[in-house]
């Protein structure tokens, strides 16, 4: 269902980047496509519904749509023609959280166990000020959050938690000593933006140290999606609710697909 989805979304953006013009008609359309393809997959209606409002908000709100040509416009300035890369932008990040699929613990061990063949090292922190060790917690400790087993639990994954207040300097050495996979970022607070400058100095360091493409890189918290994570140059974001199954599946089946390339 999720394979389905997830071209049915690809078609949709294909199609809208083979339109020779943007308009109202269109965007309409593609949005009815997206609509259906959501509800197909059995995303909850209210979920549906609140997407395709933001994306139409986003999308119809500029004023000039109907007449004008994406490449003649030139630059993101023209409203349609920044609405139609929202759009697209939008669609291929809810199209890459779409691709990690449902697998639940026993899957992921076995999924590990045959494609890798080794214990995938996972290292997570509450980076610099944040001192809420709950979300990080939820995902790798041992009891795991919402009867899901944390990553600690999984047999197929080293899982190191350094909990909270963590320096991004520690959490690099740390990820480094232990030949990590994966580093699991936490960022709980987000007051005056202090979790976009915190998220964002950890990459800067990875990228000054020329280790960020060593590393898939995850953050998470109540107020981060995969959308905002991949902006401030992560791998992958995951928002309330989520839960250790989910991050990883997208773990393994990211190391598996990196492996094949
Ligand atoms: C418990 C708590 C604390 C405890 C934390 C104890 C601990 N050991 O963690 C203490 C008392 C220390 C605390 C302190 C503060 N807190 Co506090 N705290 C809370 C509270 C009540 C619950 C948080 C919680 O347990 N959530 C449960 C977990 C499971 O949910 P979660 O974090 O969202 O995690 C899930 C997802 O987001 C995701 N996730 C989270 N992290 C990660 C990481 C990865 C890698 C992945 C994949 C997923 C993931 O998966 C998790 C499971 O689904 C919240 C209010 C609330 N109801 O949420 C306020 C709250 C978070 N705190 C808040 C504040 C302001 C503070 C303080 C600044 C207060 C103060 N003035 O001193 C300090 C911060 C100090 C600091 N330096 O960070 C605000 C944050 C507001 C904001 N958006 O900025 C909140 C929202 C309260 C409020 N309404 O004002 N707090």
């Amino acid at each position: 269902m999720l394979e389905n989805l997830t071209q049915r979304l690809s078609r949709v953006v294909k199609e809208l980047r083979g339109e020779a013009r943007l308009t109202e008609e269109n965007i309409q359309e593609a949005l009815r496509e997206v609509r259906l393809a959501l509800l197909d997959a059995d995303v909850a209606l209210p979920v549906v519904r609140a997407f395709v409002a933001s994306v139409k908000e986003r999308a119809l709100g500029a004023e000039v749509i109907g007449s004008l040509t994406p490449g003649q416009m030139g630059g993101h300035k023209e409203p349609a023609l920044a609405a139609h890369a929202e759009l697209v932008r939008v669609l291929r990040a809810l199209a890459t959280e779409a691709e990690a699929p449902q697998l639940d613990y026993r899957q992921v061990n076995a999924l590990i166990e045959r494609e890798l063949g080794r214990k995938v090292v996972v290292i997570g922190a509450a980076i610099e000020s944040d001192a809420h060790t709950v979300g990080i917690d939820a995902i790798m400790n041992m009891k795991g959050f919402a009867g899901d087993y944390g990553l600690e639990r999984y047999p197929w994954i080293d899982a190191v938690n350094l909990g909270a207040q963590v320096p991004c300097e520690r959490l690099v050495r740390e990820a480094q000593e232990r030949s990590a996979d994966a580093i699991l970022v936490s960022q709980v607070v987000t007051q005056k933006q202090v979790h976009a400058r915190q998220l964002t100095k950890l990459v800067d360091l990875l990228e000054a140290e020329g280790l960020r493409d060593r590393y898939l890189l995850i953050a998470g918290g109540p107020r981060l999606s995969n959308t905002f994570a991949k902006e401030l140059g992560y791998d992958a974001g995951f928002g309330p609710g989520s839960t250790p199954s989910q991050v990883a599946a997208w773990v393994a089946t990211e190391l598996i697909q990196r492996k094949g390339e």
